[in-house]
């Protein structure tokens, strides 16, 4: 195969040790530098806080690697012309010897090419507001219908169609639950507004989850732990609502379509919010990543 893994994380998997595979357009494409870099570093201290190895997915070079060195993270967080890649751009990346960050789909669909089970992020993509017209629904969905892994988020940016997204999660078929919540977490804030069927309260259940789905032996399909940004993290929502509707008026306003959507809207809430939904970002990614250490650890503990 021509999955490049890194040393200590083929070590960490070989001995049955808890690994967390981190996605990188997040890094590459969600925030803005140069805190993006420092972001990358602290979020993989925060997986080895833990007791875990973080793995952070990305394309370098045409070589899909799971595990970054210092000098390769580096290059993700600053290399211009690093592409988005999703799972379906995985094959033309490796042929053309591209560089590029991987989204949720193609890092979970890496991730659990390595034997990796827990991933961490910060909202997913969904279904972006607007769909009936530009049919624009993020290739995570039907990736994680058909990959089992664990991701932690924070629920699915709040910039897309929240509803819309849980009912196509649910017509898919990918489970659900919040953690320590009954309510679905909207991302940049604790709460969406939507209840969520199952209620998760410690990393032990979420690996009891996780065991079960392989007792079953059904169809392969992730599990979506939904860990709210605590409230007092949150973005305000008021100053939320008020941003968002004029960031996706700009987004119609310059015609901006595809890939580039959202980049577009996460870059427009920061600059708009005077960097608060970047704090509110940032909360919301490092409790993820602190979870899915936690979660891994209780998934090899058996
Ligand atoms: N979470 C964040 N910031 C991000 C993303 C997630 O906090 O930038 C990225 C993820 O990589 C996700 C992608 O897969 O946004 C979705 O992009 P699109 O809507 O184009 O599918
Ligand atoms: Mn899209």
């Amino acid at each position: 195969m021509v999955l490049v893994m890194a040393e200590e994380v083929r070590e960490a998997l070989g001995a049955g040790r808890p690994v967390v595979a981190l996605e990188s357009t997040i890094i590459a494409h969600g925030l803005p530098r140069p805190d993006n870099l420092r972001v990358a570093r602290e979020l993989e201290d925060v997986v080895r806080q833990e007791g875990a190895v973080p793995a952070t997915v990305a394309v370098l070079d045409g070589r899909p690697c799971v595990g970054l060195d210092g000098e390769q993270l580096e290059r993700v967080a600053t290399e211009n012309g690093i592409r988005k890649l999703s799972h379906r751009d995985l094959a033309p990346a490796v042929a053309a010897g591209a560089s590029g960050a991987t989204t949720v789909s193609a890092t979970a669909q890496l991730a659990a090419l390595a034997g990796i089970r827990v991933f961490a992020t910060g909202g997913l993509g969904g279904v972006h507001r607007q769909w009936t017209v530009t049919q624009d629904e993020s290739a995570d969905l039907g990736l994680l219908a058909k990959t089992r892994i664990t991701v932690v988020c924070a629920g699915v940016k709040s910039v897309l169609d929240v509803p819309a997204t849980l009912q196509r999660l649910e017509t898919l078929g990918v489970a659900v639950a919040g953690y320590g919540t009954g309510r679905f977490p909207g991302f940049y804030l604790s709460d969406s507004g939507h209840p969520v069927d199952w209620t998760l309260d410690s990393p032990e259940q979420v690996a009891e989850v996780m065991r079960a789905q392989d007792a079953l032996g059904a169809r392969e399909s992730a599990l979506i732990v939904a860990n709210p940004v605590p409230p007092r993290e949150q973005l305000d929502p008021v100053l939320h609502a008020r941003v968002l509707a004029d960031a996706l008026d700009a987004c119609d306003a310059e015609g901006i379509t595809g890939q580039a959507v959202t980049p577009f809207l996460l870059g427009y809430l920061v600059r708009h919010t005077d960097g608060a939904s970047l704090e509110a970002n940032l909360a919301a990614v490092r409790g993820n990543v602190r979870l899915a250490a936690r979660i891994a650890v209780a998934w090899t503990r058996r």
